[in-house]
């Protein structure tokens, strides 16, 4: 054993001056003194790409996390030379080369203000151990900078002051801070003098980033190997960042069957047949809306993916087919471990095949995980992930199973120093073998990705759904995840409740907690704030661990029974608004959740909320997270904003007490905005939507509200079938205008609009609907009728 490696430490080292300079389209590439190659693409006008060589020499241009579909272009490109500097300037940035040292400054080409600056800038480590750098980059941190993003880290939404790692973990019953979980994703934003921008490091090892933790006013990211490769992202609005990193990352390759945005039932587990029965039906007879139920590892025989147990279920089809006749849809886990067993179908022709991943000098990885010893796909080889995806044939053709969860992939091994396969395990990496040090932080999203391709092919022509547990940035392309193994406590509901704002503003919305906590067990209080915040998040299920005691609905007696379906009717309700956010969320990559400072970063009071988010466009929610609370204080973003529960008007820019007892929940709508709704149904498609109920919020103003329909699976809406209505509210003094757009060629089921106004300023002389005096009906104050869909104009006039 080499005791001494001093003689190879070298320290840090820095590029130095530049002695080369070429321009080779969109690229250029700067050379120093002592070989090292910085490489600057300008993807967009607000989109540049760094990579540095620290010999000049790049790896091949692979990444996971960039989607072939990323838009590229830009509408101005010149480079200039002063006396110290390159200078790039786009139509958006401009981009400042130091010739001494490669250190880059970026302006806003507008109006000419810093925006992010190199402080050392680039420099790395040699790796004696491994070979290649350790590659470090740290930036200046600007007067009153703020940071934001980084995925899934369970702390306060600005993470200013504090350093954090990307490996992803299999963490049961994290706490508060626990650093890393199970998601890796190397994207943040910053936020200084209002305006924002973000960069993604899109390297798949270790990685860490210091913001302001170790120096008060340095920024820092750096890598246990690989290139300094990374993006720099400009808005100058947060919500343009988010946007512009999920063109980079991607967006959810189709937006999400109707069904998984209803309400999901879990545990660990629900067996056998009988069981599951039980519980479904108790949904029915309780009238408390549901749309999926999960099988947990139980179901299958002795933890083999692709088997089940015959005892428990002797006839899955069957069964399958009787939930989903009750309107249930079956969502079975999957897990990476396979079995070590010469009789398994699925291990023995992974065998044979090759396919399973191996430590440096030949022998399989061997970890031990639910089924016992296993071994584990190499969901890096393209010819693996098509293997596995065929594997869903039987599960998801034959016997109707409609969604498939990816737990364990991070990929967890139990009993193990760290969790997780050891550093040398080999990874095909798509044809750039590597070590699992590159490829762990992505092995998760290859497994996810594999799922997802089988259960598009085998779905067809229904959309597929998977949910997973590790993810790398991109993910959000294939699939939903949930935030792991939570604890059933008041701290952790605080922390769901930024756990999913945080996964939203990293690019990836379709996102949500374990309904009431999954280790240990919630009072019936507790489970229902849960649930009342569950209402608002993309993902809505409730999850627990079978062993600390019953989570279902009614688990916790008649009174929390009926608040809870009160809020599961309240989701079901605002389905087609949910389902507009995803659309928008798909086409744009808005996030589903705008935590305050994303809603209103021109507002400093919403820099260091974490509580108070936006639901889609319109709705302000803030979760009670305490026990016995009667209501709670909040900021309210400026603006006006009516009460749901009583449309009192609230004017915002101050925090402000709100009533919110056991069976209520601040929850506000802003002013101006229409509120798509379908009627209460215990499952998507249980009604034919007769009537699309919309909520109108007077404001005096103007305001934009949308909502997107479509047939609620399938994949027609991407060839022009679908239902793109948009209201144009101008309310005055004394009228209020609604202009209607309609596009797209589906047709909706319904003939006709329900109006609810929710006060108004003035009192209604005639309400006119393209030019057409209609009656009017009051009903205690609110004023209701019924209008064709078809209406172009809608004229209240007082
Ligand atoms: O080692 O499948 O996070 O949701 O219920 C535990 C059993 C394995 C961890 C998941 C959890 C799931 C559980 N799994």
């Amino acid at each position: 054993m080499i005791l001494n490696t001093e003689l190879e430490y070298k320290g840090n080292l820095f590029p130095s001056k530049i002695v080369f300079y070429k321009k080779n389209v969109d690229t250029l590439y700067f050379k120093t003194e002592n070989n090292v190659t910085l490489q600057v693409t300008v993807e967009r006008d607000s989109v540049l790409r760094f990579r540095f060589a620290t010999s000049s020499i790049f790896e091949n241009d692979f990444s996971y996390g960039i989607t072939m579909y990323a838009s590229k272009g830009y509408n101005k490109l010149e480079i200039e030379e002063d006396k110290n500097n390159y200078i790039i300037t786009t139509s958006k940035l401009i981009c400042h080369i130091s010739k001494l040292d490669l250190r880059t400054a970026i302006f806003d080409a507008k109006d000419k203000t810093l925006i992010c600056e190199d402080e050392l800038g680039f420099h790395w480590e040699e790796s004696y151990e491994f070979g290649g750098d350790i590659v470090k980059m740290s930036k200046t941190s600007l007067d009153g900078e703020s940071y934001f993003g980084l995925g899934d880290k369970p702390v306060d939404i600005n993470l200013k002051g504090k350093r954090f790692e990307n490996w992803a973990t299999d963490s049961y019953a994290y706490v508060r801070g626990a650093d890393p979980i199970y998601k890796a994703i190397p994207f943040y934003l910053g936020l200084h003098h209002k305006k924002a921008y973000g960069i993604f490091f899109d390297n798949t090892f270790r990685s860490y980033f210091d913001f302001c933790q170790e120096k008060r006013n340095v920024t820092s990211f750096w890598a246990d190997g690989g290139e300094m490769n990374y993006y720099f992202i400009y808005g100058p609005e947060m919500s343009e960042v988010v946007s512009n990193y999920t063109d980079l990352t991607g967006r959810p390759h189709h937006i999400p069957p109707l069904w998984a945005l209803g309400f999901h039932q879990c545990k660990w587990s629900y067996y056998p047949e009988a069981k599951v029965k039980e519980v479904t039906n108790m949904f029915r007879e309780l009238k408390i809306p549901c749309d999926a139920i999960y099988l947990d590892i139980d179901y299958m025989e002795g933890f083999r993916c692709f088997t089940w147990n015959k005892e428990y279920f002797p006839d899955p089809k069957r069964m399958v087919k009787e939930l989903a006749d009750d309107g249930f849809k079956t969502v079975a886990i999957i897990d990476p471990g396979i079995k070590i067993d010469n009789e398994y179908s699925v291990y023995k022709e992974a065998l044979e095949k090759d396919y399973f991943c191996k430590r440096a000098d030949g022998p399989y990885m061997k970890g031990k995980v639910w089924p016992g010893e296993c071994y584990f796909p190499d969901f890096t080889k393209p010819e693996v992930r098509e293997w596995w995806a065929d594997l869903f044939k039987e599960l998801i053709e034959d016997i109707g199973v409609k969604g498939v969860w990816n737990d364990m992939n991070e990929p967890a091994v139990m009993d193990v120093p760290g969790k997780t396969f050891p550093n040398d395990v080999r990874h095909d990496y798509d044809g750039n073998p590597c070590s699992h040090r590159k490829a762990h932080n992505i092995y998760g999203m290859q497994m996810a990705r594999a799922t997802y391709h089988g259960l598009k092919k085998f779905s067809y022509p229904k959309r597929p759904f998977v949910i997973t547990r590790s993810a790398y940035s991109g993910t959000q392309r294939y699939t939903s995840t949930w935030t792991g193994d939570n604890v059933a406590t008041w701290d952790h509901l605080a922390l769901a409740n930024i756990q999913v704002q945080r996964m939203c503003m990293s690019g990836f919305s379709f996102a949500g907690s374990d309904i009431g906590g999954f280790a240990e067990q919630p009072n019936g209080e507790l489970f229902t704030r849960w649930v009342q915040l569950g209402v608002f998040h993309p993902f809505f299920r409730v999850h627990s661990s079978g062993d600390h005691g019953d989570q279902e609905p009614w688990a916790f007696g008649p009174t929390m029974t009926d608040i809870v379906r009160k809020f599961i009717e309240i989701r079901y309700q605002l389905l087609p608004y949910l389902y507009t956010a995803f659309w928008r969320y798909t086409e744009d990559g808005i996030p589903i959740l705008k935590s305050l400072v994303l809603f209103d970063q021109h507002d400093q009071h919403t820099n260091y909320r974490n509580d108070e988010f936006i639901f889609g466009e319109k709705i302000l929610v803030c979760p009670i997270l305490e026990q016995n609370a009667k209501g709670r204080r909040m900021y309210f973003p400026i603006g006006k904003w009516y009460n749901f529960w009583d449309n009192s008007i609230v004017i915002g820019g101050e925090e402000k007490w709100v009533d919110a007892d056991i069976d209520s929940m601040p929850i506000f709508i802003k002013e101006g905005a229409i509120i798509p709704k379908y009627p209460i149904q215990q499952y998507v498609g249980e009604k034919i939507i007769e009537q699309l109920e919309l909520d109108v919020y007077f404001k005096e103003g103007k305001e934009v509200s949308e909502v997107f329909e479509d047939a609620q699976d399938g994949f027609d809406y991407k060839k022009g079938r679908y239902s793109l209505r948009n209201f144009n509210l101008v309310g005055k003094t004394n009228s209020l205008t609604i202009l209607q757009f309609k596009s797209g060629k589906f047709i909706t089921t319904y003939e006709t609009f329900k109006i609810n106004i929710h006060s108004l300023p003035f009192k209604i002389k005639s309400i006119e609907v393209d030019n057409e005096e209609i009656d009017i009906k009051m009903l205690n104050g609110n004023i209701t009728f019924v209008i064709t869909k078809e209406f172009r104009e809608l004229h209240i006039i007082g």
